[in-house]
């Protein structure tokens, strides 16, 4: 139970932990423990089935589609401490729809995978965090044992505007509001600001009961 104890700790260590590196305004959305969900309007709910699901999506109609993303979460269950647990055991980044990052738990070369296959480690940091950047472009990827931060700046480097951290169990998405504020769908809702539209699934159909409604995305 410990364990389960310390995750609001986590979750807010998480975070808080890039505030100095954005500016203007940000809507987050999290995924973490056994599992619990925060939707970027505000709304929580838990659910313990596991599964492949999609966390969260730009609309297929977002546009320039080049800043469109898929973050999809694989969720199991596990025995921890005596106690049955489901938990995210992957997670898995789209971004711009030619660029993808998969990561296992915890991540590692052997099962770490990147797209397009010119993408290759640019750095290796003394503590063996590894920097993949891309050749003409500003996306970057850093990453630890158990643990990895993706940051897509805007185009003039101000910020990033979408940036995905998790710690192999905790999941936190956070977007320029300017620019997906509501252009999203999936499972941590549309990001309009309004939290009362935010179970809908694929069709645009409310969907009721949380267990329905995580059903209703998968990924
Ligand atoms: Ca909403």
């Amino acid at each position: 139970m410990g364990l389960l104890y310390l995750l609001p700790v986590l979750v807010v260590m998480l975070s808080t932990a890039g505030n100095n590196l954005v500016n203007g305004e940000k809507i987050t959305g999290r995924c973490y423990g056994d599992v619990h969900y925060e939707q970027f309007d505000g709304d929580r709910f838990s659910d313990q089935t596991a599964g492949a699901y999609v966390c969260s999506s730009t609309k297929t109609s977002f546009s320039p589609s080049s800043q469109g993303f898929l973050v999809t979460i694989v969720t199991v269950t596990e025995t921890r401490r005596g106690l049955e647990v489901t938990v995210i055991d992957r997670v898995i980044v789209f971004y711009g729809y030619t660029l993808s990052f998969s990561f296992d738990k915890p991540p590692s070369t052997t099962n770490f995978t990147i797209s397009p296959p010119n993408y290759t480690p640019s750095a290796v940091e003394p503590s063996g965090r590894q920097v993949f950047e891309a050749d003409d472009k500003s996306y970057k990827l850093t990453y630890d044992d158990g643990a990895f931060e993706l940051e897509f700046p805007s185009s003039d480097n101000s910020s990033p505007i979408f940036e995905v951290r998790f710690d192999g169990m905790n999941c936190i998405i956070r977007l320029d509001r300017t620019i997906y504020g509501g252009q999203l769908t999936g499972i941590l809702g549309n990001g309009d600001g309004t939290t009362s539209d935010d179970r809908l699934n694929r069709g645009g159909s409310t969907i009721e009961g949380v267990a329905a409604f995580i059903a209703s995305w998968p990924a």
